[in-house]
């Protein structure tokens, strides 16, 4: 036992001094067709390579004066604040109770008035389409982290009117109801040259069957090794 406690330790203290960009590669493959309003989300990324796959997923950005490639690739950090980036909030810049809330509804398709299907009835007057949806979070998501009032991202009455919904109402229900403990930020790198580039959200998995199988099957074996 204590020599695997020894282990532990050493593989803990090698993930500390990796390299930034170290939990993953994820492609950015564009906006379309749900995103770009006010150059935001949704955004389409694709997981590529790495010790966290993410597949497919669409995110939406924290950072208001970073930019993302259409079809580059990204290494990121998996954390729990946006750095390197952000006009207001702070760096590190943690991410907003609130924020994680919406955006966990958000990836698991039950954001209210969120028009999923992108048949046009999303919004509180029931006329808003997905993309106007998705520029309604993403003025929600930058008001919450301290980037740009909603009033300040889009004149669209509409929009302002949803996302005020999300951010004085929705937000903080969604949080007390126990949402947002999975959500994270990968903090992104530029594959080509490393540079520092827009921070976004990502849901992580819940643990796979075959895992919580292995992590018994390991709690079985070192409680009998304990008895003897
Ligand atoms: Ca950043
Ligand atoms: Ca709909
Ligand atoms: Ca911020
Ligand atoms: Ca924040």
């Amino acid at each position: 036992m204590k020599k695997s406690m020894t282990l532990a330790c050493l593989a803990g203290l090698a993930t500390l001094a990796s390299a930034a960009g170290s939990d993953g590669v994820v492609r950015f493959n564009g906006t379309a067709p749900f995103g770009g309003a006010n150059g935001g989300g949704e955004f389409s990324m694709t997981g590529v390579s790495g010790p966290r796959l993410f597949g497919n997923f669409q995110s939406f950005c924290l950072e208001l004066n970073e930019s993302l490639s259409p079809g580059a690739s990204y290494s990121f950090d998996i954390n729990t604040a946006a750095t390197n980036g952000g006009v207001g909030g702070g760096n590190p810049d943690p991410l907003d109770a609130r924020t994680a809330a919406l955006y966990e509804a958000f990836a698991n398709g039950t954001l209210a008035s969120y028009d999923f299907d992108n048949d046009g009835d999303g919004g509180l007057n029931s006329n808003l389409n997905r993309q106007r949806s998705g520029e309604a979070l993403q003025a929600a998501i930058w008001e919450l982290e301290q980037e740009r009032t909603i009033e300040n991202t889009t004149n669209r009455q509409d929009v302002r009117d949803l996302a005020n919904y999300y951010v004085d109402v929705l937000a903080q229900q969604l949080a007390d109801a126990g949402l947002g403990a999975r959500v994270r930020i990968l903090n992104m790198y530029r594959l080509s040259n490393g540079a520092a580039s827009q921070d976004i959200l990502v849901l992580i998995p819940l643990p796979q069957a075959g895992a919580l199988a292995a992590m018994g099957l390991a709690g079985i074996a070192v409680r009998r090794r304990t008895r003897r």
